[in-house]
């Protein structure tokens, strides 16, 4: 009995575990990677466990998103489209012949684990409806696009300083079938060795967390993903259980991902 016990109690943990690295993934989809310069271009923001079928409106409070250019992130409107279960903005294209970069970065709320399940709030104020906490955390993400890719500038590198950033090392324009599309993952300003999952838009579209790739960043920042088919690939790099703030959360944990299109 106390074997069989315990054994429960270690599914429960694994289930814990595995429940925590399942949030939803904060996605950029620009409605085109081509746009002409001085355009405005409509984007969707998608909060999503598949990809890339939106499935989520994200609360917009929390949420800072617009165009990258000169050193800053210039702020759109955003519109939580509970229709179509997803952000919808739209950007002012630079002007000028080089890519660009889209933003969106969003503060964590607090989720805690208890006993019944998934509860929004701090460790302070589910303790205090007299309810266990099992796990209080956090999660931070940031998701970035990059349209008009050219051939003849580096725009696409910039690091627009996000707390995780994955910056492309090979120009989207470069981007082929069948080679590596190479990029940096950066953590605080640093490389940083983190999983590196990446996927298609239509890999698999009938089941959660599923991707199409999986590798890790080297201690240079630097991951591989080998391109297996045309169309639009989200590359997400992720940091686990940073350190919490006493009473409100245990853990904080980061997610980044930038979305390129491959011809
Ligand atoms: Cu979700």
């Amino acid at each position: 009995m106390r074997k069989i016990t315990s054994m429960f109690v270690a599914f429960g943990i694994v289930t814990v575990l595995s429940l925590q690295a399942q949030a939803h993934e904060l996605i950029l989809k620009p409605t085109s990677f081509k746009a002409a310069p001085g355009s405005d271009l409509a984007v969707e923001l998608q909060s999503t466990h598949v990809f890339i079928v939106k499935e989520e409106v994200e609360d917009i409070s929390k949420i800072d998103a617009g165009v990258f250019a000169d050193g800053k992130l210039t702020k759109s409107i955003l519109n939580g489209n509970d229709a179509e279960l997803r952000i919808d903005f739209s950007v002012k294209v630079p002007e000028g012949n080089s890519s660009a970069l889209i933003a969106a970065n969003k503060s964590g709320d607090v989720w805690c684990v208890t006993p019944d399940g998934w509860k929004p709030g701090t460790r302070k104020a589910i303790e205090a409806e007299g309810i266990k906490v099992t796990r209080a955390s956090m999660t931070d993400k940031f998701t970035k696009a990059i349209i008009n890719p050219s051939a003849s500038d580096k725009n696409f590198a910039t690091v627009i300083g996000q707390e995780l950033e994955v910056v492309p090392v090979t120009n989207p324009a470069d981007a082929k079938m069948g080679q590596f599309f190479k990029v940096k993952v950066i953590h605080n300003g640093q490389p940083a060795s983190t999983p590196v999952f990446a996927t298609y838009d239509g890999f698999v579209a009938e089941l959660e967390n599923t991707y199409a790739y999986y590798t890790e960043s080297n201690s240079e920042g630097i991951a591989n993903i080998k391109i297996t088919s045309p169309g639009i690939w989200i590359i997400r790099a992720a940091v686990d259980n940073l350190p919490g703030v006493e009473g409100e959360y245990d853990a904080r944990n980061l997610r980044s991902i930038l979305t390129v299109e491959v011809k």
